[in-house]
């Protein structure tokens, strides 16, 4: 940051500058910076980072342009239960949602931000989710204390003064505020005012809590503005998936956070399946609309991936590894002496020593894990081996599948189809998923997770199934809708299914149906694919036997599978489409 640049506003936008004056009264910084997302500035930004200890340059031969940052360790993932919906009434934000009136959560946040940047520097950072130009981009401007926020969001999104350019005078702009505090749990609010289009985040540091741009302006913000407006915010991936021949196909899939997405996203195939490519278009969001030819369109709004590090290797994901090579801000891995990074799951041994997420030394024979199971890396998709030239195509592309998928050791086979749009949706609002390291509390158990929404969605849980159901009037070709699991075990509790790259073989045989060209039998649940349709070609030791296992529809658990849905249709009850009841009832009957 230089002089001449502090302090002086790059837009002539009068309802920013207002606003900001506003938040600056409030907050009573030392000074504001106005971010115009120049290279120039992330140099200096970068350097002022480090000065100040919040990065740490790593050691430039192995790890060129990377830097390593450690959160509080009271501050590692999403706090669910600090996060709120503040609509006028309760009953807008649902029962799934935390919620406060937003008379009363302006004034308890304007309390605990008065004054808060005393000694610091505010920062001024405008943003665009989406590529400049589509129809479906928003702008976004957010208002933080932390240099760790602004050099992400100048990954995470297309940030600076073009986002300005796209506003011009206008007013449609989405106003966040982050306020560092003490960073202390007690003082911890992730608070939405859909009706405002504003995010006021307060107490964390934490990316999934204060990155504005992503959970909270993609997904929560995203989902109200998307029913209102004829769209819909998902919490999924983007792939292309390109033929020998040249065809290629699109395909949008949900999955629960930390449950794979950014694997699937950059996918290799395996050898057997030689000519085949796996395209990244996003690895977390979509925002998703119908298009003039009848067909749905996707657009990932963000420009980087905010992946977890943990697991990743040369073949969990061989495209991330070369990715996060160089310009990556890892947080909360294990720092080793020469200035390198060390995570479990890494590729090779572990150190001999190194100091762990926290700071404290640690060796292999420590009990403690190295880097958190949240530990991330933030990384611009550009430096993607495999990004989709569309991911930046304002048009977005046509989507011909979309996939639900959760985490689970029992009950749901490895692939199924569900048998129109009304049927996928409910195998979407049914979804179940073992929690994870992503979100405080809770790992290992099922919980219900619709459409990997539930901790996302801004409004009632109800009324975004009856939007879902009601997209389908304004689709004339909607994507086929398939439900897949990768986490199946046996008794003995080993998986079924080797994962990874083999998923190429799902995929494959998804791309087939959408296509007409694989052959599916029909059963109480769904679609599912046969020996024949489905491609175990170059799969060594694979049994016909073991993809029947894995493929198994067991009358006893699926019964207890609707017993468990039941606890979140009742939660619903008042506002859940009936649509979705009798899908319940057509499942029971057929079963
Ligand atoms: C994420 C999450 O960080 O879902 O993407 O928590
Ligand atoms: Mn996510």
């Amino acid at each position: 940051m230089t002089k001449e640049t502090l302090g002086r506003p790059n837009t002539s936008n009068k309802t920013v500058l207002k606003w900001v004056d506003e938040i600056v009264k409030l907050c009573k910084p030392d000074q504001v910076y106005w971010c115009d997302g120049s290279k120039a500035e992330r140099k200096a930004l970068l350097a002022e980072a480090v000065e100040k200890g919040v990065l740490i340059k790593l050691n430039p031969k192995k790890l060129p342009g990377c830097y390593y940052h450690r959160s509080n360790p009271n501050d590692v993932a999403r706090v669910e239960q600090a996060t709120f919906i503040c609509t006028e009434n309760q009953d807008e934000a649902g029962p799934t949602n935390n919620w406060m009136a937003p008379k009363d959560m302006y004034a308890k946040l304007r309390g605990l931000a008065a004054g808060s940047m005393r000694g610091r520097t505010l920062y001024v950072v405008p943003y665009l989710m989406g590529p400049p130009g589509s129809p479906l981009t928003k702008v976004g401007i957010e208002l933080t204390d932390s240099i760790y926020v602004v050099l992400s969001m100048g990954v995470m999104t297309r940030m600076g003064t073009l986002a300005f350019e796209q506003l011009g005078e206008g007013d449609g702009f989405n106003r966040g505020l982050h306020c560092m505090l003490d960073v202390h749990p007690d003082r911890r609010y992730i608070a939405h005012f859909p009706q405002d289009n504003t995010v006021i985040s307060v107490g964390s540091n934490y990316g999934g809590n204060v990155l504005l741009g992503k959970k909270c302006l993609a997904l929560r913000i995203g989902s109200y503005l998307g029913r209102q407006e004829g769209w819909l915010a998902e919490h999924m991936l983007i792939l292309g998936v390109e033929a020998p021949n040249g065809e290629k196909t699109y395909i949008a899939a949900a999955f629960p956070s930390a449950c794979g997405k950014t694997n699937l996203a950059m996918m290799i195939p395996p050898p057997a399946f030689k000519g085949w490519k796996i395209w990244t278009i996003g690895d977390d969001i979509a925002w998703m609309k119908p298009g003039p030819d009848g067909r749905l369109y996707a657009i990932n709004p963000e420009a980087g991936y905010f992946g977890v590090v943990p697991g990743t290797n040369s073949k969990s994901n061989p495209n991330a590894m070369q990715l996060i090579s160089h310009d990556t801000i890892y947080t909360n891995v294990a720092l080793t002496p020469d200035l390198d990074v060390w995570w479990e799951g890494k590729d090779g041994p572990a150190p001999k020593e190194c100091l762990d997420w926290r700071g404290n030394k640690w060796t292999p024979e420590s009990k403690e894990k190295a880097a958190h199971p949240n530990s991330r890396f933030t990384a611009p998709m550009a430096n993607n081996p495999m990004l989709a030239p569309e991911a930046n195509d304002p048009h977005g592309v046509p989507i011909s599948a979309i996939i639900f998928g959760g985490r689970r050791s029992d009950t749901i086979p490895l692939v199924f189809q569900s048998f129109n749009w009304v049927h996928g949706v409910y195998l979407g609002a049914t979804m179940g998923s073992e929690m994870t390291a992503a979100a405080v509390g809770g790992a290992g158990q099922v919980r219900r997770d619709p459409m990997a929404m539930l901790p996302f969605c801004g409004y009632n849980m109800g009324d975004y199934f009856r939007h879902w159901i009601n997209m389908r009037k304004h689709i004339k070709y909607p994507p086929r809708i398939f439900h897949v699991n990768w986490f199946r075990k046996n008794a003995q509790g080993h998986f079924l299914w080797p994962g990874f790259g083999e998923n190429m073989r799902v995929i494959k045989w998804i791309v087939d149906r959408c296509h007409g060209r694989a052959d599916a039998d029909e059963t109480p649940i769904g679609w599912v694919p046969n020996p024949k349709s489905f491609d175990l070609n170059g799969l060594p030791g694979f049994t016909v036997e073991q993809f029947e296992q894995l493929q198994a529809i067991n009358e006893e658990e699926w019964r207890r599978e609707v017993l468990m849905q039941d606890e979140l249709f009742m939660k619903l009850h008042s506002r859940l489409p009936k649509e979705l009841i009798f899908q319940r009832e057509l499942l029971l009957a057929r079963t």
